[in-house]
């Protein structure tokens, strides 16, 4: 499918929600998000399914080139440790001190071998560089480079069991959210420890963060801890107040 036909059938459904109901016609039961059935939550029924419907395979968004990158601002936490917010978190103050070397980013849950990566483990898997255009939910765009570990290789190391639907990402500033199987195979997602050519900045969210590529800025959750997978749907995201579980752009 051409990309101006795929815009055109995206407009023509997001323009005619009576066609909605048609969507969920049988065939499509996988194409419902885990909040459906919830009346607040009604636009991730709207997004998810003309996401779903429309990208069938992995498409890949689109990529820019080097003259593109832009001057990109920290927005959000920008430091863990800072002793005047409510998420104030020593521990990430002594990892930063030590240059994240005893940092570790643990993967727990529905994997066959739960484990812990150090930077240097994840630096060892095949990385993946990528110039993409960030969309925060506040109305700014940015263009950087991001250099990571495809968050499939990690998932595959730690040996995702069958059942596995979510995998949920806790932050050192307190936050956690979740994406699908979908999303966390596709292979822009990426958990970055570069950015624009050099190591990932602390305001950025070092020395781990996620890159959705697929979904808005809130989704790429920075300075990550912890990743569990999941079979059951956890709706304890913490995003920016009254934000969607899903988010496609
Ligand atoms: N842990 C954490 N991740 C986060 C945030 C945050 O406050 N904490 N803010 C989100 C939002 S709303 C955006 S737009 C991007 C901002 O990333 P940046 O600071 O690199 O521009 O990070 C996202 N990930
Ligand atoms: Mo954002």
């Amino acid at each position: 499918m051409k990309k101006n036909q795929l815009i055109t059938r995206r407009h023509a459904i997001i323009t005619g929600l009576a066609s909605l109901g048609g969507l969920l016609l049988p065939g499509c039961s996988k194409k419902l998000p885990p909040t459906y059935g919830n009346i607040l939550r009604m636009g991730d029924v709207l997004t998810y399914v003309a996401h779903r419907t429309l990208l069938p395979g992995q498409s890949l968004v689109r990529e820019y080139n080097y003259g593109d990158i832009s001057s990109f601002p920290a927005i959000g936490t920008t430091n863990p440790a800072d002793p005047a917010k409510w998420f104030f978190n020593e521990d990430y103050g002594r990892l930063r001190s030590g240059a994240f070397a005893n940092w570790a980013l643990s993967i727990e849950g529905r994997v066959a071998r739960p484990a812990s990566y150090s930077l240097a483990d994840l630096q060892r898997f095949p990385a993946r560089t990528q110039i993409t255009r960030h969309t925060c939910e506040e109305g700014w765009t940015a263009i950087g480079q991001w250099t990571g570990v495809p968050l499939s290789l990690v998932l595959n190391n730690a040996g995702i069991l069958a059942s596995a639907r979510f995998v949920n990402f806790y932050t050192y500033d307190g936050r956690m959210d979740s994406i699908d199987m979908f999303d966390a195979f596709h292979p822009q997602t990426i958990l970055a420890y570069g950015m624009n050519g050099r190591d990932l900045p602390v305001p950025h969210g070092a020395p781990l963060r996620l890159r959705v590529e697929t979904q808005i800025g809130y989704k790429s959750l920075k300075f990550l801890k912890r990743i569990v997978v999941t079979d059951e749907f956890l709706d304890v995201g913490n995003r920016p107040r009254g934000w969607a579980w899903y988010t496609g752009i």
